[in-house]
């Protein structure tokens, strides 16, 4: 039975098929993490962490024996991947199974901010319906979508939007052949004529900050911005900084720099939505995810192809 380390917490579904085939080191709930890596760190020949765990490599550094990092996410920002390069570590993640789950998130949340239904719910609680009628909210069908990063999930949001009458135009590294989205290669030029601008780009050093103050200001006091990407890729100061100025219109948000804590001064705004980062977070689709993060261990440690190895280190 190999050693592995578990450096996030697990859903039962997963955390108990790994307790069954592997001998998993709860490092995530040690309470004392040294120890644990003086104990038993030589040993672990695997690690599983979540998509959003940040992996330091000094505590790769303690796992001379380390041969693989499964993921249980897609993203894998916070992997030190040249580190894992140097030194011929493997690592998975789990795209695809989540593609779907997560667009529709995107979608929920422009519906949300563009037409106010976050807010629609608080009025109605509220009592407040009795008094007035709600204020009048903005027509999604034909509105124009600015999406960074159309990967495969900014793909699956580009088509459920254009499906509901919504113009959209992309920006990314490079235009991408064959796709019927119109290229902006400007990223302030996208959010100028943007009404909305979707963030579904990888988090990492490449992207972060990547929607700053600029960016915020060019989409402007009509404009709303909707991230379900990963809360590093936003200044986050400078997006509260507007939301208080009303330089920008709304914002609809899954993913947040330090999570769960979430700016004090988002809470109070009706124009911004806030989710407690549940892209992902349906039964079927975790499930799916813990499958996946399984089995590319289970690949590894049976001499198998890798089902999902990272496109950069495949
Ligand atoms: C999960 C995610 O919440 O896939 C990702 O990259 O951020 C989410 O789907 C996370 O990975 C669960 O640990």
């Amino acid at each position: 039975m190999p050693d592995i380390l578990v450096t996030a917490p697990l859903p039962d579904f997963l955390d108990e098929p790994l307790k069954r085939d592997y001998r998993c080191h709860d490092y995530h709930r040690s309470s004392h993490k040294p120890g644990l890596l003086a104990a038993e760190g030589a040993r672990i020949r695997g690690l599983v962490q979540g998509g959003g765990t940040l992996t330091p490599e000094s505590l790769l550094e303690a796992l001379p024996s380390l041969e693989i990092i499964s993921v249980f996410g897609v993203g894998y920002d916070g992997v030190p991947v040249d580190y894992c390069r140097r030194r011929g570590l493997k690592v998975t993640n789990t795209p695809d199974v989540l593609t779907d789950d997560v667009a529709d998130v995107a979608v929920g949340l422009v519906l949300m901010t563009v037409r106010g239904f976050a807010h629609a719910d608080r009025f109605v609680r509220a009592g407040e319906w009795t008094r007035r009628g709600f204020p009048l909210t903005r027509k999604l069908a034909g509105c124009k979508a600015g999406i960074l990063g159309l990967g495969r999930i900014g793909k699956a949001i580009a088509q459920r939007l254009a499906s509901m009458g919504v113009a959209i135009a992309y920006t990314g590294r490079n235009a991408q052949p064959g796709v019927p989205y119109r290229f902006v290669p400007d990223l302030v030029a996208l959010a100028q004529e943007s009404d909305v601008l979707i963030v579904a780009c990888p988090g990492g050093p490449a992207t972060r900050n990547l929607v700053g103050a600029e960016v915020i200001a060019a989409l402007g006091k009509k404009g709303t911005l909707v991230n379900i990407a990963r809360g590093s890729i936003v200044d986050e100061p400078a997006l509260v900084a507007a939301l208080e100025a009303g330089a920008l219109g709304a914002a609809g948000l899954d993913v947040f720099v330090d999570e769960p804590n979430v700016p004090a001064a988002l809470l109070a705004m009706d124009n911004v939505v806030l989710l407690p980062h549940v892209g992902s977070a349906t039964r079927e689709t975790r499930q799916a995810m813990g499958d996946l993060c399984k089995a590319n261990l289970d690949a590894w440690f049976a001499g198998r192809p890798l089902p999902t190895p990272i496109p950069e280190l495949a």
